[in-house]
């Protein structure tokens, strides 16, 4: 937690919907366990009254506002879900307006070159400072590849011939893994590079002027 904003809300996420995912899970193997037990054949023992007959449908078919409660609970949970979802997507493909660094990405047969706006390139490294929002136009300079940003939640096709924007805004200095995520061929696992997110007084040592 607290790598970037969008790392920090797929997270957010992904404990919402496993959360959501074991209390259904729970609840639907719990009913099934109890039905299972409470119905089971026992020798010599009448069938329980309430115990479902094997083809007959039954003639008490529950109340109407029983089911209208229901489809309430569960669009209630399901509207929310979609709309912080659909928020989610929108705020990783929408970089915000100023980008304070833009870097071509470009993916080739098998690795990531790096392209700065002063010129600078640097291949299977990326240098980033931290605290500022860096935005990768992402490309490719011959088969399909895909760019991602594995621990910063973000991915982008490298397609020939088209440019994708992605971004991050990194929060902590350190070293994480960038990764091919389309297979490209023989040298797509070994498709890596990774990115130093720096101390900005370092970052700029190193970039020199803006
Ligand atoms: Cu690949």
């Amino acid at each position: 937690m607290g790598l970037s904003q969008i790392s920090d809300q797929w997270w957010s996420l992904f404990h919402l919907y496993n959360t959501l995912g074991w209390a259904v899970g729970i609840v639907v193997l719990g009913l099934l366990v109890y039905i299972l037990i409470r119905y089971r054949h026992r020798p010599g023992a009448a069938e329980p009254e309430d115990a479902p007959k094997g083809g007959v449908i039954p003639s008490e078919r529950g109340s109407a506002a029983g089911a209208i409660l229901l489809t309430l609970i569960v669009t209630g949970i399901l509207f929310p879900l979609t709309v912080y979802t659909i928020s989610t997507v929108d705020l990783i493909e929408h970089p915000p307006e100023k980008g304070t660094i833009v870097v071509k990405v470009e993916g080739f047969q098998w690795g990531w070159k790096f392209t700065y706006p002063n010129g600078k390139q640097l291949v299977g490294e990326l240098r980033i400072p931290a605290g500022e929002v860096v935005i990768f136009e992402v490309r490719s300079s011959d088969v399909f590849h895909n760019f991602g940003v594995v621990d910063f939640k973000v991915k982008a096709d490298a397609i020939p011939g088209k440019v994708i924007k992605i971004w991050i805004d990194p929060l902590k200095t350190g070293t994480y893994l960038i990764r091919c995520f389309e297979f490209c061929g023989v040298g797509h696992p070994l498709m890596t590079a990774k990115v130093v997110v720096m101390e900005p007084r370092e970052f700029g040592q190193w970039y020199g002027k803006r």
